[in-house]
């Protein structure tokens, strides 16, 4: 009783903490007795969508899946925290016309490429660079930006935020809506 279900939905480039938000959220939720869910992309294309390449028709098919799933949870009143890429706005778009408005909520991490690309946990933007992996988002293929959205992880003072005050901003968000 008392818990209401939605999606919020993470999109950024390839290391710019998406899955690293979602599991801080995730966990400062749940010690505030919600029940959340987490769709990542990335692990999902080991299951769900192994069917999938990076080709914009096959991300479109992965977000919209993913979307369809992420609704599914927030319908029986779980706090699904999805984070893909999704580097297309008619995708993303597409998932928040599934849920009334307030259901959705968009947080993009707006950090720089050269900072996403700094990081590389898997060494996956030498490969682009190189030319060993081709449409790669960010090297050579699109991100768009979301235009609207709810929430925006910026760099403060010259540094990225910690997973909790990223975590915090996106509570906060929850809270106040
Ligand atoms: C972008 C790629 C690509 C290409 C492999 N472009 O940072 P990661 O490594 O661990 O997570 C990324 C993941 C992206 O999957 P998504 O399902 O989130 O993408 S999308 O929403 O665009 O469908 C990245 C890895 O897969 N990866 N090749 N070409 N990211």
């Amino acid at each position: 009783l008392g818990q209401k279900g939605c999606v919020v939905w993470i999109t950024g480039l390839s290391g710019s903490g998406k899955s690293t938000l979602a599991c801080a959220l995730s966990r400062e939720l749940h010690y505030r007795g919600h029940l959340t869910y987490v769709l990542d992309g990335d692990n999902l294309r080991h299951g769900l969508n192994r069917d999938l390449s990076f080709k914009a028709e096959d991300r479109a098919e992965n977000i919209r899946r993913v979307g369809e799933v992420a609704k599914l949870f927030a319908d029986a009143g779980i706090i699904c925290i999805a984070s893909l890429i999704s580097p297309y706005r008619r995708d993303r778009d597409a998932c928040r016309a599934l849920l009334p408005d307030s259901k959705f909520i968009e947080v993009f991490m707006d950090l720089p490429l050269q900072l996403c690309e700094s990081r590389d946990p898997k060494g996956l933007y030498k490969l682009a660079r190189t030319g060993k992996i081709k449409g790669f988002t960010g090297i050579d293929d699109p991100y768009e930006p979301p235009v609207n959205g709810e929430i925006v992880i910026k760099m403060k003072d010259g540094e990225c935020p910690s997973p909790k005050a990223m975590a915090k901003q996106v509570l906060c968000y929850l809270e106040e809506n």
